[in-house]
Order: structure tokens, then sequence, then C-alpha cells
């Protein structure tokens, strides 16, 4: 619509065509977010909205932290852009120093990126090129988990097992496959943190393997908690055994961290929380919390050490992004960590845990509720669905919570709850609330 000065009208909803969303149901009845501070939203009506899912699993520190504006402003007027192609800036090198000694084990090497996306490209890229390297480039396939989420850019696609965003999108890659996902009601309904059930789930790996052979094996790459599908708590044991079936096969593990990193699971990463290092690691979200995209792929040593040697005058690894290492995302995730470290807001999340199960597990009777699980600062709430209609209920439940004002994540027929790690008791008990009477309201 063009406005009688002939430029586009100010409220005008119909241009933006937005990413994940029903566009023109959503354009019917607009849910319009316009400032944050801490825990809480406030919409464009006026109303503050408790924010139970961290903004997308990403603000783990709350809202417009003044630490965070101050250091990203200050970087903008210093240095705005430097290219991380031939030339550095300090805050790259010193953000990349400080994650190394955050990651666990020996990852002590980080790639940037932009977002958890091309973390993932990245990651899976690293892995073709580590194979090529040693001289194993038969190893050219790539293992996800059916219900993986791995972002929307092709190799993530490939990967990642939700169906809905694969099948507008043709084949994907070649020579992928995927492990059989670890949810199962009948034996793993309303656990509370990891489920006993389920390690010998890891085996379906030995499957693809006897299937495709090792020595045409990548990699394998998971979430070590699947957040996006609904919130899958890895059973007892079944990281473990995907790291020593990786292991006796020359296979790279993979932990996509974009929603695990950064405290979610009461530990910088859950590589830490779970005792297991990946070979590699990625990550987004909270590095930054969210206030300027970034990623950041961790990699061993080992497999650094790999590319490192060649000749010295020559590029290692053809892949990067203009903004890779950009200096306003430094400056905020040099801020960010800043922030975990003062607040202890990682060790603050575990400490939290029990009042978070406890709080979210009220709702186990609650009616057409089939499924409560959690770990960490995260659970999965899981309805009913209406019969023919998957989503519909959780959707309506999403809704009717933001009227009576909490923000929630609809996944499917799953309602997804990762709020800051700042909130409150009080905070965990009121969103569980509203959230309860959401359901109540929507049987
Ligand atoms: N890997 C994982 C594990 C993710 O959760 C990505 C990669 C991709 O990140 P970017 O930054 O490219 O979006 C994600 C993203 C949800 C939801 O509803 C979660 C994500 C994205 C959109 C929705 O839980 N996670």
């Amino acid at each position: 619509m063009i406005s009688p000065a002939g430029s586009p009208l100010p409220n005008d909803l119909d241009a933006y065509w937005m990413p994940f969303t029903a566009n023109r149901q959503f354009k019917a009845a607009p849910r319009i977010l316009a400032k944050a501070k801490g825990t809480h939203y406030v919409m464009a009506d006026g109303r503050q909205i408790l924010d139970g899912t961290a903004g997308l699993w990403c603000v783990n520190a709350g809202h417009c932290r003044d630490e965070i504006t101050t250091a990203i402003a200050a970087q903008a007027a210093e240095l705005d852009y430097a290219t991380a192609f031939q030339m550095g800036h300090p805050g790259a090198f010193e953000l990349a120093s400080r994650l190394a000694v955050l990651a666990p084990g020996d990852l002590d090497h980080v790639f940037f990126v932009n977002s958890g996306s091309e973390a993932v490209e990245t990651a899976l890229k690293m892995a073709l090129a580590y194979h090529a390297a040693r001289g194993e480039s038969a190893r050219t396939r790539l293992i996800g988990r059916e219900r993986g989420y791995h972002g929307v850019n092709f190799g993530g696609m490939s990967v990642g097992g939700i169906g809905n965003n694969r099948k507008q999108f043709g084949a994907g890659l070649a020579g992928v496959d995927h492990l059989a996902h670890t949810h199962d009601l009948e034996h793993n309904a309303f656990s509370r943190g990891q489920p006993d059930w389920g390690a010998h789930l890891a085996d379906d790996l030995t499957r693809l393997i006897a299937l495709h052979d090792a020595s045409t094996i990548a990699a394998v790459i998971v979430e070590p908690m699947a957040g996006s599908t609904g919130v899958l708590v890895p059973p007892m044991g079944y990281l473990e055994r995907l790291r020593e079936i990786c292991d006796a096969h020359g296979i790279l593990l993979i932990f996509d961290e974009v929603i695990t990193g950064y405290g979610r699971l009461g530990a910088s990463f859950a590589a830490e929380c779970f005792g297991i290092v990946p070979d590699l690691m990625t990550t987004a979200k909270g590095l930054t919390n969210a206030a300027i995209p970034m990623g950041a792929v961790f990699a061993r040593k080992g497999i650094f050490e790999t590319f490192m040697s060649g000749p010295e005058a020559v590029i290692e690894l053809f892949h990067g992004y203009t903004y890779s290492g950009h200096p306003m995302a430094c400056a905020a995730a040099l801020a960010t960590l800043d922030l975990y470290e003062k607040e202890d807001l990682f060790a603050r999340a575990a400490a939290l845990e029990p009042h978070w199960r406890e709080a979210v597990h009220r709702l186990d009777d609650a009616e057409n509720v089939i499924d409560v699980r959690d770990i960490g600062i995260a659970a999965g709430i899981e309805l009913a669905p209406r019969d023919g209609k998957p989503g519909a209920r959780a959707y309506d439940v999403f809704t009717k919570c933001l009227e009576l004002g909490a923000l929630t994540r609809q996944a499917g027929d799953v309602i997804a709850l990762s709020p800051p790690l700042i909130i409150s008791e009080q905070e965990i008990d009121r969103l569980v609330e509203l959230l309860g009477e959401a359901i109540a309201a929507t049987a």
C-alpha cells in the first residue's frame, strides 16, 4: 500500500515476508514486540509479556543488558567493520581465546560465522575437508538424526530430520542418512531429566555403518538435546555410546550446540554437562546473548592441526563469510561472556534446575498433556494432537498464553519453554501457571 505522499505506510504489514510464520494468519491478528528488558517483552499495545523462550533460545542473560549494548555502541564508533580475510582485528582473537578456554577438552580452535545455520554448514565442510586432508576423501557421507534441526541451509536441512523443513526443497545433499530419533512416549514419558531408557538407540549408528561402511562416513551430527523439535532429552548413556561408536570407526562426532551452548543446561556447553567432547561443536544464539548475530564453530586441536600441516602460504580452508568475526559481534560476545562470568549464570541455571523441574512437572496431570520433559532450564510440554490437525492445539495454547502474558514457543504439538537464565523462581512459577491456564482454556 502506498500513502498519499507516495511512501509506504509505516504500519503496512504486507511487504514483509515473515520467516517460519503463517503470514496471512499473523497479519490478520499481528503480535508485535516493541521493547524488552530483563525477563520481559513489551508488546506494541504496552502489555508486559514474560519471556518464556529467551527470545528464541538465545537471550540467556536477559534482554537489553546495559553492559552489552554499551560494548556494541563503543565498538561501532571505534571500528565498524574489518575484513576477516587476510586481515584481523583484536576482538576476534581475544574472543576466540576466551571461547577456547571456556570449551571443554581440546576444543581449542574457533571459526566465526553469523548464525547457527552457517555454523552447521561450516562444521560439515570442515569434516569433509579434514578427511580429505588425511587422504580419506571417500569419507563423504554425513549422518544426521530424525527430528534433528540444524538450520535451514542445504547442508543443515539435509542432515536435519524435520519433515516439514525438507519437503518443499528437493532431495538435498547426496549421501546423507539419518539415525532414529530417541522420542518414545511409551518408555520415556514424564521423565525428569535424562530418561533411563534409550541408550541402545545409539546402536542405530552401527546399522548405518554396516549399510554404508565406515570408510564412506565423514561425520555424525546431533543436537545433544534436540530443541526445535520439542525438547528431546538424550537418554542416559546414549551420547556416550555414540561417541564410542564414532571413535571405533574414525567418524567425527559433531555436537550442534546452537541451543545447548552458553548455559542452557547449567554448564558452559552440553559437552561439559554430559562429559563428552565432540570433534566439532557448533554454537550461535547465546554467544552474543542474541544482541548481534554471530555463531562459532569449535574444532579439536588435532583437527585444526591436520589443516595446518600443508604449505604455509596456502589457504588451509577455502571457507568464510564477509561478516565472520564482525567487530560488533565480537564486542557483543565479549561483553556477554563477561556477564555470564560476573553473574555466574551457568551455575545459576544449574542451581535453578530443581525448582524448574518441580514447576514444569506440575503440568503432568493437566488435560491433554501427554508428556512433560525437562533438562537444564528447558522443557517440552507435549499435547495430544487434535484429530487430523497436527499442531493446532499447541498453536491455540501459544496464542492463549500470550494473551495471558507469557511468550512460549510452539513446535508441532509441543510447547517449548526456555526462559532467560536470570529468571527468578517466582517468575518460573508464574510462567508455568500461565501455561497451565492456557492449556485449561484450550481444551
Ligand atoms: N542448530 C540448532 C540446534 C538450532 O536450534 C540452528 C542450528 C540454526 O540457527 P540459525 O541461527 O541459523 O537460526 C538452530 C536454530 C525453535 C527454533 O522453534 C529454533 C531455532 C531456529 C528457529 C526456531 O525452537 N534454532
